[in-house]
């Protein structure tokens, strides 16, 4: 397994508010390659399968309905610890909560619309690449 790499998403909320520039340049400017990308919209099916994590939580409807309302940007990123480097750029889940300087904290609105995702683990990053993009996509 590739442990240098994690997976993104820049969810509908920051797309909506015209985020993907600065947060594509918050990415790369930390020192993250871009090895594939993709400008898409999930399904509700989608949605559902890739948060099936969370489906006992009582936010899981509110989360597949938010995930589906418009498009995101995926990413599969790469750099020497990513899985971990990244969740520190991005920020705590609530935004609130989020360090000064991190994508969360300048983008992001609340704890449900956070603006990004970011793998929790290199095995999570490695299915969620693969939920998105065939080996022909990645760079
Ligand atoms: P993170 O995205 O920081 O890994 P998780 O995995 O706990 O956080 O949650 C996945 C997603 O579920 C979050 N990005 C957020 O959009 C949503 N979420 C988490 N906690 C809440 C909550 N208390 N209320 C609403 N949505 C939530």
């Amino acid at each position: 397994m590739i442990t240098n790499r994690t997976f993104t998403m820049i969810k509908p909320d920051a797309v909506e508010n015209g985020h993907i520039g600065g947060i594509l340049e918050k990415i790369t400017s930390a020192g993250f390659k871009i090895v594939a990308l993709k400008y898409t919209q999930l399904s509700k099916r989608d949605a559902q399968k890739f948060y099936a994590v969370h489906s006992e939580r009582p936010f899981y409807g509110e989360l597949v309905e938010f995930m589906t309302r418009g498009p995101i940007v995926a990413a599969i990123l790469e750099k020497e610890n990513a899985v971990e480097d990244f969740r520190v750029l991005i920020g705590a889940t609530n935004p609130a909560e989020a360090a000064e300087g991190t994508i969360r904290k300048l983008f992001a609105t609340s704890i449900g619309e956070n603006a990004v995702h970011g793998s929790d683990s290199d095995e999570n990053g490695g299915l969620e690449g693969a939920f998105h993009f065939s080996s022909r996509e990645i760079y």
